[in-house]
């Protein structure tokens, strides 16, 4: 395949070469990517993309769907049992195309909605201003507790008492503890709003049972395919049986036109190898690796938002170091390592500074790495940010970074 596009397109072709080289040689630490399996890319890469097929399997506007028909039904299917969900649409494109679709099905412009703001850790499609959720609904927002860091359930309690929201969003994208979705459950039930968990960082946790489920206490459930679950880049929204008509509706025709059947082909199959005992290792690995690098920054004197981690991400604050998190992430960059800077609860920089990194697991447990090497890393990313300013510091690491990738190859070839 690659043959054929470099005599296509030697442009694209020399890209993808040098991302190839990228992915396997660097270590990545961006807590929302991860490194999905050839299986997935083959149905991703496969002819599913020539079809258009509007409509749902068995109620389609075009003719020629059987096949496209028994993967959207597999990806279904297998969605509703690794999660235990009612109803499962796997047409949404994207993540934030999903929490359109679950706010939309039951909601009209203008409704209050209430979520984690971004800068504590939350996303921008849970009401941010300048997104569409804070564009179409009139949101407000809850954060965490300024001394422990952790979201703090009744200021929001509190909250959604004076803002009296329409539907309630938990989740995060920034926030490294266990949410607690039956107290989620309870404050939404006690203003009559709607519960939407968005579980797009965690769906691969929640999927083997190593974070609490939504499932049981929310009305809606989002979630990104290409994150901790490791499938194509793509979004699924869950409902109770009561609102599955109306997440259908919304999606197509509502939001959406054709579904991509090749990202739904690779979903069903990314949703398959998430039932396999290998997932679940994978997903422990994800968590012990998290607690360990977390563990071991902690020891060498660095501040880890909220002290700890119980999911496959942490924040650090750099603050203390005097280093700010786009200086950390430049100089971790020249050093063969990749990491996104990120602003830390109540930071005082601006978001394109910020006073921290984040870090996640899912690439390195995905490249086979353990506990050993977090020890490593950790001592790595020390040298690195101790030493900021120093390009002599960082092509020794980025030597040492590349021969510890060389040893956990991302692909086999
Ligand atoms: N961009 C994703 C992340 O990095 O968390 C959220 O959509």
């Amino acid at each position: 395949m690659m043959t054929s596009l470099a005599h296509v397109d030697a442009d694209v072709h020399q890209a993808i070469t040098r991302e190839i080289d990228r992915q396997q040689h660097r270590l990545i630490l961006i807590a929302s990517e991860n490194v999905a399996s050839q299986a997935v890319m083959g149905a991703q890469g496969s002819l599913m993309t020539n079809k258009y097929a509007e409509g749902y399997p068995g109620r389609r506007y075009y003719g020629g769907c059987a096949n496209v028909d028994t993967v959207e039904r597999l990806a279904i299917e297998r969605a509703k049992q690794l999660f235990g969900a009612d109803h499962v649409n796997v047409q949404p494109h994207s993540g934030s195309s999903a929490n359109m679709a679950a706010y939309l099905s039951v909601l009209k412009p203008g409704d209050p909605i209430l979520g984690m703001d971004l800068p504590n850790g939350g996303h921008l499609t849970h009401g941010h201003p300048v997104n569409f959720s804070g564009i179409l609904f009139q949101s407000s927002s809850y954060g965490v507790d300024r001394n422990t860091q952790l979201i703090d359930y009744d200021a929001v309690e509190r909250i959604a008492k004076e803002c009296r929201p329409r539907m309630i969003v938990v989740g995060a994208s920034a926030y490294a503890r266990t949410l607690d979705f039956e107290r989620f459950r309870a404050i939404a039930t006690s203003v009559g709003a709607y519960l939407l968990a968005d579980i797009a960082h965690i769906a691969g946790l929640v999927a083997v049972g190593l974070h609490p489920s939504p499932i049981p206490h929310a009305d809606f459930v989002t979630t990104t395919t290409h994150k901790t679950l490791r499938g194509p880049r793509g979004g699924i929204i869950m409902c109770r049986q009561e609102f599955a008509k109306a997440v259908d509706k919304i999606v197509f025709p509502g939001l959406q036109g054709g579904p991509l059947m090749h990202v739904i082909a690779a979903k069903a199959v990314a949703l398959k190898e998430a039932q396999s005992p290998d997932f679940r290792a994978y997903q422990q690995r994800v968590l012990t690796n998290a607690k360990t690098l977390a563990g071991e920054l902690r020891q060498r004197g660095y501040t880890i938002v909220s002290g700890d981690t119980d999911t496959h991400l942490f924040l650090v604050d750099l603050s203390p170091k005097g280093v700010t998190g786009k200086e950390a992430e430049s100089a971790l960059d020249a050093s063969g390592i990749t990491v996104n800077k990120n602003t830390i609860p109540y930071d005082k920089q601006p978001p394109a500074v910020a006073s921290g990194i984040r870090l996640g697991t899912p690439i390195v447990s995905s490249r086979g790495m353990g506990p050993s090497e977090m020890t490593v890393i950790a001592a790595l990313i020390d040298q690195v940010i101790e030493n900021a300013d120093d390009a002599t510091v960082h092509e020794t690491v980025r030597t040492e970074i590349q021969s510890l990738c060389g040893k956990f190859p991302t692909y086999d070839h």
